[in-house]
């Protein structure tokens, strides 16, 4: 049972999603604060002091406020007493966690979000565009290998951090028109994370 009220500062991005996701996958009750990014709602001072460099998605939890998707869902899978139980399983997990938020987030789909998207902001950069997106399924199929065929998880036989991130940049990146490859796109199907996804966003709306 968690005594205090789980709050979560953010909608309506790739990252901010990870965080509705896990509520919804782990079955935790929260209030949303909708916070768009880029918007006069980042001026709220209530969210400023929970996140001062203006990022969604935040949590706050008691005394604990807290930025970083990949943290912010880490620390609820620990609430909810679903973190890997295994030190092998742990690394594997945190291992393809951390390559999917630089080489696939960070590196790949936010060089497109930013030169592409935002092009007004942080300008017009085709060359960098066009790396990115080769360095996408240059990085992608390094997964897919990892992957293989059939497998209900990416690590282990329970939802992971890692299952909710990698998720969440396959969403992105269909959004954008990039293809995925075939194991990436068979284990993202048959997850059904999506389905949990989808209801995660109406339990949110409403
Ligand atoms: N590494 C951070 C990235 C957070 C981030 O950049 N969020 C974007 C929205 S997806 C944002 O708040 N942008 C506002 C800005 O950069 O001014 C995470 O995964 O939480």
């Amino acid at each position: 049972m968690i005594k205090e009220p789980l709050h979560v500062w953010g909608c309506g991005t790739a990252r901010t999603l990870r965080v509705h996701w896990a509520m919804f996958a782990l079955n935790l009750p929260y209030i949303s604060h909708p916070i768009v990014t880029r918007s006069a709602d980042m001026e709220d001072k209530n969210f400023l002091a929970v996140s001062p460099g203006k990022k969604i998605p935040a949590l706050s939890h008691g005394e604990l406020n807290l930025t970083e998707s990949a943290a912010i869902i880490e620390y609820l899978f620990h609430l909810a007493g679903k973190h890997s139980n295994t030190i092998e399983n742990m690394t594997e997990i945190n291992r393809w966690s951390y390559f999917t938020l630089m080489e696939i987030d960070a590196t790949a789909l936010y060089v497109l979000r930013r030169h592409q998207d935002l092009s007004a902001i942080y300008g017009e950069a085709p060359k960098a565009c066009e790396a990115a997106r080769n360095y996408f399924y240059r990085q992608i199929k390094v997964l897919d290998k990892f992957l293989g065929h059939q497998k209900p998880f990416v690590v282990g036989d329970q939802l992971s951090k890692l299952d909710i991130i990698l998720g969440s940049c396959c969403l992105w990146a269909q959004s954008i028109n990039l293809e995925l490859p075939c194991n990436v796109e068979r284990w993202f199907t048959n997850i059904q994370l999506l389905k949990s996804f989808e209801s995660g966003l109406r339990a949110n709306a409403e």
